[in-house]
């Protein structure tokens, strides 16, 4: 009996490792960091044609006959020409959060302070049902900040379905050596994280372990992890990076629903611009911040300069446990990436990305602001987020297509909002087209405030933020809500209007 449970054990003990061995093959053979195809300006033309396409059950963007969302490269003064084809079934394969999903589709540029008019940056009325086909032309002002945006779908009621599938992609406004002279030599690494289902994946568990996600809880969540993090739409891809090496690695969360808290263990992140807003735009004499991990919003984006571990040192970029409220979702700890040593292999897809980079030799333009006397403003607008077994609110309404705005904006004034978040989970705010200061939580000013289009609201709690109406193209119709996509879809979106 003993000799035959011995002889278990030992079957066991080759078996586990056996699996370690095929664990570790399957790392050796994942493909290096994968690099989105990258499409820049022809005489000051960006011009690209996406499709929306349904493949293997799974919404997608694709471009050129691959299943691919490019990364647009753009300067301030470019426009982007963007013919987007609704190449979806007219039948969903898939449930939405407003059920049946329709299969509309539109695009929304992250971040960017673009008119919120159409043919532009307008999510209300364009709109594409299977068979139809948007004319985007979206203009870049010459003064834009340059940074890291992005775009994703945003047809409201199904707007969770199709980022959680991946319906998103990075732009890059060019410029940021202008404001931080170093990124200019510097190995520039683009990386898209995308939250993946593994609710009904057979292989949950293999992939949770795969990620190394902690077998304990994190957080007051009371479901199980549904979601875990793909980086380029590869499950913990390698990173080349030498010891000692620099480079300039521009992060964006496009999870539909999930929050980052990102780290490299022993090494820090050299904050350059948040959000898309180089942090020497408001502030010059301080062009860059050092951090050891940030908290990076759904939708959020972070550019930092990171160094590479010293030889022998196994370093993971991860993310910690967010605790995201009793009635939030679980965002445990897990690895997006590992930090591996360069092999010949990966060089040449970088050279390409070199190319397609344009240096722009402009002279920085400043904007910065007399933050003790905007605090000192009255409140304008109070946002409270609610949320109950029927919904989500915004100062107890429902978003609805056909309703009027909540609030106005005089086009040229800065004004002042608090966004009260009264239920039990965390709730990104996010306005369209423009940036705000969020300069106190739950009353109390933050330490290092900072220009942001998404901002994380602390459950049973509040921010306190000043918004920047002084662009005067952004005129129009527009939109604010939460960016936890489900919760938008659902509800937690409301109307403003810049006049
Ligand atoms: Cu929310």
């Amino acid at each position: 009996m003993v000799n035959h449970r011995t002889r278990l054990r030992s079957l066991f003990r080759l078996l586990a490792g056996a699996q370690m061995f095929i664990a570790a093959w399957g790392c050796a053979q994942t493909i290096s960091l994968p690099q989105s195809p990258q499409v820049g300006a022809k005489n000051r033309v960006v011009s690209l044609t996406l499709h929306a396409v349904n493949e293997n059950g799974k919404d997608a963007f694709a471009f050129e006959g691959k299943t691919v969302a490019p990364v647009i490269r753009a300067s301030p003064g470019d426009v982007l020409k963007i013919t987007y084809i609704n190449d979806l079934p007219a039948k969903s394969p898939e449930s939405c959060a407003i059920n049946p999903c329709m299969e509309m589709t539109n695009l929304h540029f992250h971040g960017l302070s673009v008119s919120p008019g159409a043919p532009q940056d307008d999510v209300l009325t364009m709109l594409a049902k299977p068979g139809q086909t948007l004319h985007y032309s979206v203009r870049i002002p010459r003064d834009h900040p340059p940074g890291l945006f992005w775009y994703h779908t945003h047809p409201h009621g199904e707007s969770h379905r199709q980022v959680l599938d991946g319906m998103s992609g990075a732009i890059v406004i060019e410029g940021m050596e202008r404001y931080v002279p170093e990124v200019k030599g510097l190995r520039e690494r683009v990386l898209v994280v995308r939250g993946r289902s593994i609710e009904h994946d057979p292989n949950a568990h293999t992939l949770r372990r795969d990620v190394d996600i902690p077998a304990h809880a994190c957080g007051g969540e009371a479901e199980a992890v549904e979601e875990i993090f793909t980086v380029n739409g590869a499950l913990r891809p390698p990173i080349e990076i030498a010891p000692e090496e620099r480079q300039f690695w521009r992060i964006v969360n496009a999870s539909a629903d999930r929050y980052l808290n990102l780290q490299l263990a022993g090494q820090t992140f050299e904050i350059v611009a948040l959000d898309g807003m180089p942090l020497a735009f408001h502030d010059p004499k301080n062009p860059t911040r050092t951090a050891d991990h940030l908290l990076v919003a759904p939708a959020g984006r972070v550019e930092a300069i990171v160094t590479g571990p010293s030889p022998g040192a196994h370093v993971s970029l991860r993310t910690l446990c967010v605790d995201t409220g009793r009635d939030g979702d679980p965002n445990p700890e897990m690895v997006l990436a590992d930090l591996v040593p360069p092999s010949s292999s990966q060089s040449g897809t970088d050279q390409a990305s070199e190319q397609a980079r344009a240096i722009d030799s402009r002279p920085p333009l400043y904007k910065p602001v007399n933050l003790a006397s905007l605090e000192k403003t009255k409140l304008n607008f109070t946002v409270t987020f609610t949320e109950d077994k029927n919904g989500f609110y915004i100062n107890g309404r429902k978003f609805a297509m056909d309703e009027s705005p909540m609030t106005s904006a005089r086009v040229g004034t800065y004004e002042h909002w608090r966004i009260v978040n009264r239920t039990a989970e965390l709730h990104p705010f996010h306005i369209h087209q423009v940036h705000f200061l969020a300069y106190a939580e739950n009353g109390v000013q933050v330490p290092h405030p900072v220009w942001l289009d998404t901002v994380n609201v602390p459950y049973d709690g509040s921010v306190d933020v000043i918004l920047d109406f002084t662009n005067p193209i952004i005129k129009g119709m527009s939109v604010f809500h939460c960016h936890l996509l489900n919760h938008e879809d659902k509800g937690m979106m409301a109307k403003i209007l810049f006049k």
